[in-house]
């Protein structure tokens, strides 16, 4: 059955949490929250992604995730890190987290793989295609299914050429990473294909913007929570892994239906 991952974000500055779980005890009392919502995996990352961010020195980002991480682990929760940086990856491996969970797919810092390498942690290589910026001058396709699939496909043979475990690794086409709406549609219509590359795969379209543009306009963020959840059952009928969600009690609820239907009962 596919799993939830649930995001906590211990940043100033993420798009729809910022700022919330920033002092340790509130990002530890929230993720417990998570776990007891029905979250089978903590996401927690130390640094934004948002277009226009800025980059975080990998000594703060440190700072931030791991005594979090540590807590968390501590108390059986299982954590995945959400960093670019291999320095981060390893010090979130010490602190006992179970997943890197890498947003440049080992394009950011070239201290990744080895870092994967040497931890032997799970490995989520997501599409990626450069740093954001407002303009988005890398989100042009000519056939996004095929393109976002043989360059995701290239960051694991890459990785296998340097000795990583293919048992380890989990595909992600990031949806809104140098992606427009239309490109994340896309990409939802063709899971199935990025799929055949063979490696579990995860989904992140919690309350991002694609789903904004289907609420009237204004609408709170926490609007989105609706629209992802339907992401969820979809992507759970697809057969994903995972998926990467803020809320996680609406998405229990979706990926409980799915299970109730696909086995004809809700035992
Ligand atoms: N999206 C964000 C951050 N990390 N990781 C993966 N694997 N996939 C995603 O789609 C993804 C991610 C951006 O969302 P946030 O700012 O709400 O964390």
């Amino acid at each position: 059955m596919t799993l939830i991952m649930g995001v906590l974000n211990v940043t100033p500055d993420s798009f729809s949490d910022g700022g919330l779980w920033l002092e340790p005890d509130a990002a530890v009392e929230h993720a417990l929250e998570l776990v007891a919502q029905g979250a089978d995996i903590i996401d927690v990352g130390g640094e934004s992604t948002r277009p226009g961010a800025h980059r975080v020195d990998p000594a703060e980002e440190r700072a931030r995730v791991v005594p979090v991480i540590r807590r968390l682990t501590e108390q059986g929760v299982t954590v995945s890190v959400d960093t670019m940086n291999g320095s981060t990856a390893r010090a979130a491996a010490d602190a006992g987290a179970a997943i890197i969970n890498d947003v440049s797919g080992g394009l950011a810092d070239p201290g990744m793989p080895d870092a994967v390498l040497e931890t032997g942690l799970q490995y989520v290589v997501m599409h990626w295609r450069g740093q954001l910026d407002s303009a988005d001058s890398h989100a042009v396709y000519t056939d996004t299914v095929a393109e976002v699939r043989s360059e995701l496909s290239a960051r694991v043979t890459d990785l296998l050429e340097r000795g990583v475990d293919p048992a380890k690794l989990i595909l992600d086409p990031g949806l809104g990473f140098s992606k427009n709406a239309s490109h994340n549609w896309q990409v939802l219509a063709g899971l199935r294909e990025v799929e055949t590359l063979g490696f579990p795969v995860l989904i992140g379209a919690s309350r991002k913007r694609f789903l904004g543009a289907l609420l009237p306009e204004g609408a709170p963020v926490a609007d989105r929570d609706a629209p992802t959840a339907v992401i969820s059952a979809l992507a759970a009928q697809a057969g994903v892994w995972a998926v990467r969600v803020h809320d996680v009690t609406s998405t229990r609820l979706a990926l409980d239906v799915v299970r109730a239907w696909q086995a004809g009962s809700d035992d």
